[in-house]
C-alpha cells in the first residue's frame, strides 16, 4: 500500500481509494506522464474517495513487532544507491584522526569536485526494521546517519532517509578500501518514508539525530543540522550526472555530520535509529555478516 501522512501521526491508505496504484513508483511516473505534482495528484486521488486510515504510530509498533496488517517497507527498490562523503567539517575531521594519509580528506572537502561513490545495489539496500550488518572482517563499525534526495528523470523529486553503514577499521587502514568498507552484504538502508521536493523544497535545513541502543540502554546519540552540510543536494546530483546517466530512483546519500567517539563500535543486536525532520525514523538491528 502507498501510505499518505495528511495529519500528523495520521495515515491515508491511497491505495483504498485507487487499487491501481500498489507502489510509489507507479504513483511517480502517473505525476510526471499527467505533468500534475506529485503531491496535488495525491491530494486529488485521495480527495476521489474515502482512504483509510492507520495511526502512524501503529504502523511502526506492528513493523517493529512484524505483525498486524501493514508493514512498513522501503518507499521503492533503488536500482542503484550512491553516496557523497566528507560533506560535512565534521565528517572531514574524523578521517583525518584515523587516516595515515590524513590530507586526502581535507583535500576533498576544499575541491570543487565532491567524493561521490558507489554506495549499494538493490539486494544489499535493505528497509526499515531489517538487519544490516558489520563485517566479520572489520573491528571498528558506525552508522552514518545521513539526508538522502531521489533522481526521476534526472532531476531530484524528493527525500528519505539513508544508513550509510561503514567499516572505519577497513577505509582507516587505506583509501583505496573504500569500497570494501561501504560496500557490502546488509550495508545500506533507506526509508521508511518519501517527501516529495514539493513538500521539502529546502533539504538544507533539517535536523538529524541518531542514537544507538543496546540491551535496551542508550550507548551513542548524536545530532546535528543539515545547515552544516558543506555543498548542496543540486550539487551533490550535478556532480554524480556528469557523464554518467543513473537510473530512475538511483537514491544518494549526502554525507555524514555524526560520527561516534573512536572507542565506539557497533555490536551484533545494536539497534540504530535514526530521525530527521520532516521525513521520519529509519531502525534497523545490527548482525555480523
Ligand atoms: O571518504 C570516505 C567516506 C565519507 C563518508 O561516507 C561521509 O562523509 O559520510
Ligand atoms: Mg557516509
Amino acid at each position: 500500500m502507498i501510505g499518505v501522512e495528511t495529519k500528523p501521526g495520521v495515515i491515508e491508505n491511497l491505495t483504498s481509494v485507487e487499487e491501481d496504484l500498489y507502489d510509489l513508483k507507479n504513483l511517480i511516473k502517473l505525476s510526471h506522464i499527467a505533468s500534475i505534482p506529485l503531491d496535488d495528484l495525491t491530494k486529488k486521488i485521495l480527495a476521489s474517495g474515502t482512504p483509510k486510515t492507520i495511526p502512524l504510530d501503529q504502523i511502526y509498533q506492528d513493523s517493529r513487532a512484524k505483525s498486524g496488517d501493514f508493514q512498513l517497507d522501503r518507499p521503492f527498490d533503488p536500482p542503484e544507491v550512491w553516496a557523497a562523503g566528507v560533506t560535512y567539517k565534521n565528517s572531514e575531521l574524523e578521517r583525518r584522526r584515523e587516516s595515515g594519509t590524513p590530507d586526502i580528506y581535507s583535500n576533498i572537502y576544499n575541491a570543487d569536485r565532491p567524493e561521490v561513490f558507489f554506495k549499494s545495489t538493490e539486494e544489499r539496500c535493505m528497509g526499515p526494521f531489517e538487519e544490516l550488518g558489520i563485517r566479520s572482517d572489520s573491528n571498528w563499525d558506525v552508522p552514518e546517519p545521513e539526508l538522502a534526495f531521489v533522481i526521476f528523470r534526472g532531476e531530484i523529486i524528493g527525500y528519505t532517509i539513508g544508513n550509510d553503514m561503514s567499516s572505519r577499521s577497513i577505509e582507516g587502514e587505506n583509501p583505496l578500501y573504500l569500497p570494501q568498507a561501504k560496500l557490502y552484504d546488509l550495508s545500506c538502508s533507506i526509508g521508511p518514508c518519501f517527501v516529495s521536493s514539493q513538500t521539502i523544497v529546502d533539504p538544507h535545513n533539517l535536523d538529524v539525530n541518531c542514537k544507538v541502543v543496546r540491551s535496551n540502554k542508550e550507548v551513542f546519540s548524536g545530532t546535528t543540522s543539515t545547515n552544516q552540510m558543506a555543498r548542496t543536494c543540486e550539487e551533490i546530483s550535478d556532480w554524480l550526472q556528469r557523464s554518467n546517466t543513473v537510473p530512475d530512483f538511483t537514491t544518494v546519500l549526502t554525507g555524514t555530520s555524526i560520527v561516534p567517539p573512536p572507542d565506539f563500535t557497533l555490536s551484533e543486536g545494536d539497534i540504530v535509529i535514526i530521525e530527521i525532520s520532516s521525513i521520519g525514523v529509519l531502525e534497523n538491528t545490527i548482525i555480523t555478516v
